[in-house]
């Protein structure tokens, strides 16, 4: 059985005291008898106050971006080693809204990926399509695309996936309109697929999570399918009891 993961970005959201009390609220959750590894990824201003929180908890977090350089004349980046100087074990790398707005390309994504696993950080890879290439019947082609990218950082010599996927189209992020669970698990199992093309052990062991419109009365139903190892969260892991919610449906 593969371990399961549930993640809350938290987007540009919170000031220091929202941190605080969202952290706090969901270690109330007695997270240690939880099976799920629970991460959260908030903005680099209030990675200072969930570490304070979470030191020596079972909750772990990560940065939601970062730069691949590690140090230098990069205004307003991050590097790799700054967030693990933050205790971060993670790093989103690649988020549609990264890819849309601040114009990611594969190869961008790809050369933060190497930058995140050579400082030691576990990338969370994001990778979906947009409406207008579902609605085209180009879903596998963008993701084969975008998976492709980044499968040559494999570490093959491990048994372990250096590297976790997120699954999340972009026509369910924030809206409201989840897959369904049938949807994201034709797709997590292509997703497996393209990974069994490099590695069978690998693609067996690979963490897929997904992400779009989780929410805690859909969660159970999308974590039943085969393929879907857990879920990254957005809008519902700012409220902790819709967070822990989604956390206990991965049990
Ligand atoms: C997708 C997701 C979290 P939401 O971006 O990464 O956000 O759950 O709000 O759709």
């Amino acid at each position: 059985m593969r371990p399961t993961m549930v993640a809350g970005n938290w987007k540009m959201n919170g000031l220091s005291a929202d941190a605080v009390h969202l952290t706090q609220a969901i270690l109330s959750a007695d997270l240690e008898q939880m099976r799920p590894e629970v991460v959260l990824f908030p903005p680099y201003t209030l990675l200072h106050a969930v570490t304070q929180e979470a030191k020596g908890t079972a909750l772990r977090w990560g940065g939601q971006n970062l730069f691949w350089e590690p140090n230098g004349a990069y205004t307003g980046e991050i590097s790799g080693a700054m967030l693990r100087d933050m205790g971060c074990r993670y790093v989103l790398v690649g988020h549609s809204e990264r890819r849309q707005i601040f114009a990611e390309t594969d190869e961008l994504v790809a050369r933060k990926v190497k930058a995140a696993l050579s400082s030691g950080l576990i990338p969370v890879v994001c990778v979906g399509e947009s409406e207008a290439e579902r609605a085209q019947g180009a879903t596998e082609q963008v993701l084969q695309r975008q998976v492709e990218a980044i499968l040559p950082l494999l570490n093959l010599e491990s048994n372990q996936p250096n590297l976790i996927i997120a699954y999340e189209p972009i026509w369910a992020i924030g809206t409201g309109q989840s897959a369904s669970p049938e949807e994201a698990q034709t797709v997590h199992a292509f997703i497996r697929k393209l990974v069994a093309g490099h590695s069978s052990q690998l693609a067996k062991r690979l963490i897929l999570l997904y992400g779009g419109s989780v929410k805690g009365n859909n969660a159970a139903a999308l974590f039943e399918q085969e393929d879907i190892d857990g879920a990254l969260v957005g809008g519902a892991s700012l409220s902790a009891g819709e967070f822990i919610q989604i956390c206990r449906a991965a049990e």
